[in-house]
């Protein structure tokens, strides 16, 4: 893996219900899917896929609520919905070819006007309608939307897989491999939170601390109240570095988290209690024993 060149990011799916959403993750992932589904739902944002290829890793994530409010909650879910929206590289809505764009549809589309992120319209069903007639129902849709871009696909025969792929990699900046590649896990979001952590350690401490700490996240629970508490350790090499890393105060760590937890947030769409604690685990780099409790292999 060439860490310069990789690419990763966060695609929200989004669509009316039918449409075959769930159809294109499974066939689009296969194999390498890591499905939350079956655990009990801690976020309201599931993570629905992983796609890890050579040159970059795309997270697929669920994004519910976006449909029109009935109730208040609704209104609420909308919200967070939103707010979703704009953190996240890449939203890929998906309509149904054979189905008449409908009041769903243009609510959404309605909603997607306050949100920067670029928005591919992933036209599904392409195999049950004839080509000639493709052009004259994507037009109802770019009439009504500037969308990043236009890509007719089949989920069912995995017709334009690639095409889709690599319109949604071209909107995607440099990033981390958040998940390994075979990994399978019944808790992926522990990784992107580790890393979310990571990089607001780095980011605030500047050069002072190089890339000499790791985080572990040691416990996530959902309470009663659907938020999520999450504990986490920063791990240093040096009671130095222990030191810049808590800052004069805790002030440096409470920043940290208080720009960690904004993250963890909006990307799970729950309200998150972050509890961050620092530690020095010497040379851990150089000890493998320690890098096999990470998960690094
Ligand atoms: P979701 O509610 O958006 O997740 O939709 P699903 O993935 O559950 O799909 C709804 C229905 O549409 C299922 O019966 C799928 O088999 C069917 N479907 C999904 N994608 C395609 C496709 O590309 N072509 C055809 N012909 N049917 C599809
Ligand atoms: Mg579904
Ligand atoms: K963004």
């Amino acid at each position: 893996m060439n860490e310069e060149n990789y690419k990763s990011g966060f695609v929200a799916v989004i669509g009316r219900p039918n449409v075959g959403k769930s159809t294109l993750m499974n066939n689009l992932i296969g194999q390498k899917v890591a499905i939350m589904s079956d655990k009990p739902q801690t976020t309201r944002n599931k993570i629905m896929g992983v796609l890890t290829q050579k040159d970059a890793q795309i997270l697929f994530i669920d994004t519910p609520g976006m449909h029109k409010p009935k109730h208040k909650l609704g209104e609420y879910m909308l919200k967070e919905a939103e707010g979703s929206l704009r953190d996240v590289d890449v939203i890929l809505f998906v309509v149904d070819v054979t189905a008449e764009m409908g009041a769903g549809e243009r609510y959404i589309l309605d909603n997607l006007e306050n949100v920067r992120t670029p928005v591919i319209l992933t036209v599904n069903k392409i195999d049950k309608i004839e080509k000639t007639k493709l052009f004259a129902i994507i037009e109802k849709y770019t009439a009504q939307f500037k969308f990043a871009a236009v890509v007719p696909i089949s989920a069912l025969d995995h017709t334009n897989f690639e095409g889709l792929v690599s319109e949604i990699k071209s909107h995607l900046e440099p990033g981390p491999q958040y998940y390994p590649e075979d990994m399978i896990t019944d808790q992926p979001e522990r990784l992107v939170i580790a890393e979310l952590i990571r990089e607001k350690v780095l980011h605030l401490t500047k050069e002072e601390i190089p890339h000499a700490i790791l985080v572990d996240i040691e416990e996530i629970v959902t309470r009663p109240n659907d938020n999520l508490y999450v504990r986490a350790v920063i791990y240093v090499e040096r009671d130095s570095q222990k030191g810049i890393v808590i800052g004069a105060g805790g002030r440096l760590l409470k920043d940290i988290g208080r720009l960690a937890r904004g993250d963890i947030e909006n990307l799970l769409g729950s309200k998150v209690y972050l509890d961050l604690w620092v530690k020095v685990k010497k040379d851990w780099r150089n000890r493998p024993n320690v890098l096999k409790s990470f998960g690094f292999e």
